[in-house]
């Protein structure tokens, strides 16, 4: 994350794309972290309680795949079976704010420490992911929703950033839907391709392990404003706040550490049906304000030179 130098980039994709072949795996994934992640109480005032709202971030949770050369899963398992922990996650899943018929879901992935590119710049403590999700009301499926969209945002606030879209409509569950974690940055693509592709080729994803071998996540409920998750220590980050700064676990230092979370990370819907335009102009405008910048960067060294 929080790259600052790398090449904007955009990349909105209506389907999945071909990523290498996948180990054969049996389903598995997200894990409550605590009871009251279950709980048959809307606790939120969304409507929904939390038990169903942690069924469905359980059935639509993707299956989370990283590099053989992976070094630091953290507090997630590793190639080595180190520990073999699950990873750690905390999710938010609401009416979609568009389009009340629809859910939408994000899913932050977190990490002790984001360790950088392979010249081990742009490293930092505490690291977070996210994913989003939007579903749509299914009468066929057995919680009543299917997918329709993934969208993953990589070094997402940045000039970095690489956005996918991936369509899955009628998918009753995405426990099977790939999507690739670049090595030691752990920016998460829906596309292989984009991966490989990504920030001047210095990403690279592959499919060597899911967390605990079976893509076990533990999961914390963010909850929506007023009442949101406060402590993290129940996903193995003591200290560690929703509503602060991420720094992982380690010695909180917001200058460096992403977030807070409830801000830059979990605020973001998923894509909402007919919303694909919007995002594509919001990509190019984006696109268009980081190469202005950089337009601008080189007329002030060229004036300094001439000067
Ligand atoms: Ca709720
Ligand atoms: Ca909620």
């Amino acid at each position: 994350m929080r790259p600052r130098t790398w090449l904007a980039v955009l990349s909105l994709h209506l389907v999945s794309g071909a990523g290498p072949t996948l180990a054969q795996e049996a389903s598995s994934g997200l894990q409550a972290a605590t009871q009251t992640d279950i709980q048959a109480t809307d606790l939120d005032g969304d409507g929904l309680t939390q038990l169903r709202e942690f069924e469905l971030a359980r059935a639509f949770l993707p299956r989370i795949w990283f590099h053989g050369q992976e070094g630091c899963p953290q507090p997630g398992g590793n190639p080595a079976h180190y520990g073999n922990n699950p990873g750690s996650l905390v999710f938010r899943l609401r009416p979609h704010p568009s389009d009340s018929r629809l859910i939408a879901i994000v899913y932050v992935l977190l990490y002790r420490n984001d360790c950088g590119n392979p010249l081990g710049i742009e490293s930092h403590p505490g690291d977070a992911e996210p994913i989003t999700v939007t579903l749509e009301p299914n009468s066929t499926c057995a919680t009543g929703f299917s997918a329709y969209t993934v969208t993953t945002r990589a070094h997402y606030p940045g000039p970095g950033q690489v956005t996918g879209t991936s369509f899955f409509v009628g998918q009753c569950s995405l426990n099977d839907v790939p999507v690739f974690v670049s090595k030691n940055k752990h920016g998460s693509y829906i596309r292989y391709s984009d991966c490989q592709a990504a920030v001047g080729g210095f990403e690279t994803c592959g499919t060597a392990f899911t967390m605990a071998d079976q893509n076990v996540w533990l999961g914390n409920n963010a909850g929506e404003e007023p009442w949101v998750l406060g402590s993290l220590d129940a996903i193995g980050f003591s200290g560690e706040s929703f509503v602060s700064p991420f720094c992982g676990g380690n010695p909180v230092n917001p200058a460096v550490c992403p977030g807070p979370m409830s801000v830059s990370k979990v605020r973001k819907p998923g894509l909402r049906k007919g919303g694909i335009l919007h995002e594509l102009l919001a990509g190019l405008r984006r696109t268009a304000k980081f190469l202005s910048h950089t337009a601008e960067r080189r007329t002030g060294a060229i004036s300094r030179v001439r000067r």
